[in-house]
């Protein structure tokens, strides 16, 4: 669709056809600003680092689909890869050769990725992964960490980030309680919480899952020792570590976060592995691995898991970034912005702090950088929404929510990111 085909020409048009047809007008809740108040805008292309919308406006994008898109909207060598997969036959129900190449590049930079299965996105590799930890320690607990986000699914929808908690639905309707009562929610972080846990509940415990970096409440670090101390408490109770590498995969380093040594028994990826195209992967240790059918009896299937145009563009992609020497300039870039936006906050005696790793950041109005959700909450959610207004009018698109990560990608070179920090400057100015 274009803004010249001849039928509309501007969100203002568009929001209420979508309205009335989709909850919210859209396909997933945090993209309906209900977090900052106003309206979408719609789309009608990206390039680089910048969104064109409907309205003729060119805005630098932070969002960049959530993570996928590593070196910018629409790179040239996977539009191409994309473009020929997509000439020869868009999906095919049996295996072609683009899935074992990706499979082939995923597992040599994750090495604890012995094995592992393509889906079709984050929530069915968590879902599937679990499924996994259940059935190979026969328990039925799962822990997970308040904020962080693992996707849509029921047995994960508890305490949960992102647009939940964007929206305050962190524990959604229509989970059974029965079903939520096996998921138990502990403040991320916090150590002595988890170590409790498996003191009084250690033998029932199948799966401890985890956002190593986690980027749905915001971008929040996790403190030294945090992530040694689950390898440590899983290994001694028998229990699975799941990573939930979803955004930080691919993102934050050629491994992910786990090439900073600690090593989970699963892991889940999407986003970059996908380059934007509806990608997730689950895979790990080959004895879990050889639980899943049809070698064995785990059921987990997909007619569109594996999709040759996806394959091709991720594909493409990890080729492009082509290995760890990509994330250096990333980190770099991501840096001058995260301290660009800290040192003008200051200036202009607004109280903020971001967080960043990698290729990902966030932007608190708080003291100091939240260390769980609880305090990302307690960050000034108000003066969020202005400085995400302030900064849409000057034309820059941040995520619209502080529970939301904002990711720099290749094509956010010095002078786009000059130019946010331009900006971000007159908007806080004025907050
Ligand atoms: N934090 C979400 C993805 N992990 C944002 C995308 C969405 O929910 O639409």
């Amino acid at each position: 669709m274009s803004a010249t085909d001849g039928t509309q020409d501007a969100s203002d048009t568009w929001g209420p056809r979508a309205r009335a047809l989709m909850p919210g007008g859209v396909s997933s809740p945090v993209r309906s600003f209900r977090g900052v108040g106003g309206e979408p805008f719609f789309v009608e292309r990206g390039a680089g680092p910048y969104l064109f919308d409907l309205g003729g406006r060119r805005l630098i994008d932070l969002v960049m689909s959530y993570g996928p898109l590593i070196l910018g909207h629409a790179p040239e060598p996977v539009v191409a890869a994309a473009a020929q997969a997509v000439a020869e036959g868009l999906s095919f129900g049996a295996p072609s050769p683009r899935e074992v190449l990706l499979a082939e590049r995923i597992t040599s930079a994750m090495p604890a990725v012995e094995k592992l299965r393509f889906v079709n996105s984050g929530t069915e590799a968590t879902m599937s992964a679990l499924r996994v930890a259940r059935a190979a320690t026969g328990r039925r607990l799962v822990v997970k960490f308040s904020g962080c986000y693992h996707g849509h699914h029921d047995s994960l929808l508890i305490r949960a980030g992102s647009g939940a908690a964007t929206l305050g639905v962190p524990d959604s309707a229509g989970v059974p309680a029965e079903l939520a009562s096996l998921t138990v929610s502990v403040p991320y972080n916090d150590t002595e919480a988890v170590t409790r846990l498996f003191h009084d509940r250690g033998p029932d415990i199948a799966a401890v899952i985890v956002e190593p970096v986690a980027g749905n409440m915001g971008t929040v670090l996790p403190a030294p020792g945090f992530l040694e101390a689950l390898r440590a408490l899983t290994w001694g109770a028998g229990a699975l570590l799941v990573f939930d590498e979803v955004m930080t995969g691919f993102r934050v380093g050629w491994g992910g976060v786990q090439g900073g040594g600690v090593t989970p028994d699963l892991t889940c990826l999407a986003k970059v592995i996908g380059a934007g195209m509806p990608v997730g992967a689950y895979g790990g240790r080959r004895d879990l691995m050889a639980l899943v059918a049809p070698e064995g009896p785990v059921y987990q299937a997909g007619t569109l898991s594996g999709n040759p145009v996806a394959m091709a563009a991720g594909l493409a992609q990890l080729d492009a970034i082509g290995g760890p020497a990509f994330y250096d300039p990333l980190a770099q870039a991501t840096a001058a912005l995260a301290d660009g936006l800290e040192e003008r906050a200051a200036r202009h005696g607004v109280a903020a702090v971001a967080p960043r790793m990698g290729g990902m950041m966030s932007l608190f109005f708080a003291e100091r950088a939240p260390s769980n959700m609880a305090e990302t909450e307690a960050a000034d959610r108000e003066r969020f929404a202005r400085f995400f207004h302030g900064m849409l009018a000057e034309g820059v698109f941040w995520p619209p929510s502080p529970f939301e990560t904002a990711f720099v990608s290749q094509a956010h070179t010095p002078d786009v990111i000059d130019g946010v920090l331009a900006a971000a400057d007159r908007v806080l100015a004025r907050l």
